[in-house]
């Protein structure tokens, strides 16, 4: 129970934080909400760490609920602040997740190209973050982790354009758009360009909207 009053928590704290940003978006100030979700040890935390400039560790730390963070950054010359919500991977944490979907604006869909299971899993965290999202089909960035471990990989490039492809199908009457990317968070490799990729796609699926 304790663990969950601190999630509650924290949720209120970044909702504050959301509507003060959105009171200055005419000053260019941008706040999006996004996700981090794929399977357990896909390596959700370890990308957000790298990207945050907080290294990278071998242990696996597995994350209870939800971690959440906030981070500035500039794109296209304006502000940007990420709110990120880094979920639980593991099944049990299935329930407390869904409240964290709630209003985000995209996600990077994380599997572990060693891993072949994490990549066949994929449709069920999309399923997940369409149902709870309350905006349905939003930007999504697929991303291959581990690409430093690319000797063992379980899946191929062309496995996933294939999956890509379909899904960008089913989501283009909306606006919406899916992109591939190999990441490696213990070397940064496209860590950067993920975050930036879904960014632009987030930003051209507001203009669309007009807003
Ligand atoms: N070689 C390699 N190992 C990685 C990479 N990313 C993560 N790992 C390792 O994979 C394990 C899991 O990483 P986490 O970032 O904790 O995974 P997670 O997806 O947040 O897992 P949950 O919080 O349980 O859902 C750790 O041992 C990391 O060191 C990577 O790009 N390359
Ligand atoms: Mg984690």
């Amino acid at each position: 129970m304790k663990v969950f009053d601190r999630f509650r928590k924290r949720e209120k704290e970044g909702n504050k934080q959301q509507e003060k940003k959105q009171s200055s978006l005419e000053k260019k100030e941008y706040l999006f909400k996004i996700t981090l979700l794929g399977d357990g040890a896909v390596g959700k935390t370890s990308l957000r760490k790298r990207y945050m400039g907080q290294g990278f560790t071998t242990q696996h730390l597995m994350t209870i609920g939800a971690d959440f963070a906030i981070l500035e950054k500039e794109i296209e010359g304006n502000k940007l602040t990420w709110q990120i919500w880094d979920l639980a991977g593991q099944e049990s944490f299935k329930k407390v997740r869904s409240m964290y979907y709630k209003g985000c604006f995209g996600a990077l869909l994380v599997f572990d190209m060693t891993r072949r299971s994490s990549f066949e899993n994929l449709d069920i965290w999309l399923k997940e973050l369409y149902k709870h999202s309350g905006r349905g089909k939003i930007p999504v960035i697929v991303l291959g982790n581990k690409a430093d471990l690319a000797d063992q990989r379980e899946v191929f490039p062309e496995d996933v354009e294939k999956y890509v492809a379909k899904l960008q199908k089913s989501v283009a009457k909306e606006g919406v758009e899916v992109k591939y990317l190999e990441t490696s968070a213990l070397t940064g490799l496209n860590v950067e360009k993920a975050f930036n990729m879904l960014g632009e796609a987030i930003m051209k699926y507001l203009r669309a909207r007009g807003k």
